[in-house]
């Protein structure tokens, strides 16, 4: 039994098409459309009856799929692989073959965040770019002093220099040179430590300056 949806309305189920189309519709219509047979088509104005899996079907090759994708997303990112031996389900996707790491959910295209681990297999390609982009590249630009002075230093906050720009992971090389305003110009009432890629504070800080290299240890993230 077939169903069709036409402006709104289901239609009465028929048995064929050929029924359907030369009784009702003679010559076919493609003002119909089919609201619940996926291995329906439409070609040249004429409905066919098609071989082919519907999404959720087992599958070994993209061709027995309607949707001509066989592949496994193991990880429930959304994003498929092409698994070993090429079996799977069919899917219905708009991202095929575009999971490089389909053991993680957090890999996949356009992945935005950076991080400290591994994805799983070493590699810390979240972004299935085919490279490991790190976060901390920049090189501080801070200009001022080391001691408490009343001028405010230039610059951004960022590595100490290009030989801390530490591998993916690594967290006992990355320090950050960064600025720090107080309230007084003695260097006393609570320091605000500026972060990474920002200026030195401004508004309520700002009335004695240090430029110094950050106490915590900032592991390399990658994506
Ligand atoms: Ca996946
Ligand atoms: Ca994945
Ligand atoms: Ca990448």
């Amino acid at each position: 039994m077939y169903f069709f949806e036409h402006q709104g309305y289901a239609q009465p189920g028929f048995d064929t098409l050929t029924d359907y189309f030369d009784t009702s519709n003679p010559g076919g219509n493609p003002e119909y459309y089919i609201a619940s047979e996926e291995s329906l088509t439409i070609s040249g104005g004429q409905v066919q009856l098609i071989s082919c899996l519907a999404n959720g079907g087992s599958c070994s090759s993209d061709a027995v799929c309607c949707s001509n994708i066989c592949g496994t997303d193991d990880d429930s990112d959304n994003y498929f692989s092409q698994s070993a031996g090429h079996t799977g389900t069919c899917q219905a996707t708009t991202h095929p073959y575009t999971d490089c790491y389909d053991s993680n959910a957090n890999v996949h295209p356009g992945q935005n965040s950076y991080f400290t681990s591994h994805r799983g297999d070493g590699s810390f390609d979240y972004n299935c770019d085919g490279a490991e982009e790190r976060y901390y590249t920049l090189v501080s630009t801070l200009t001022g002093s080391w001691q408490c002075v009343t001028e405010k230093p230039t610059g951004l906050c960022g590595l100490w220099n290009a030989d801390d720009l530490a591998n993916c992971g690594d967290g006992d090389q990355v320090f950050l040179k960064v600025c720090e305003g107080y309230h007084y110009s003695n260097c006393a009432g609570g320091a605000s430590v500026s972060t990474y890629g920002q200026p030195c504070p401004s508004g309520y800080f700002g009335y004695g300056w240090k430029v110094t290299n950050s106490n915590s240890i900032y592991t390399q993230k990658c994506r």
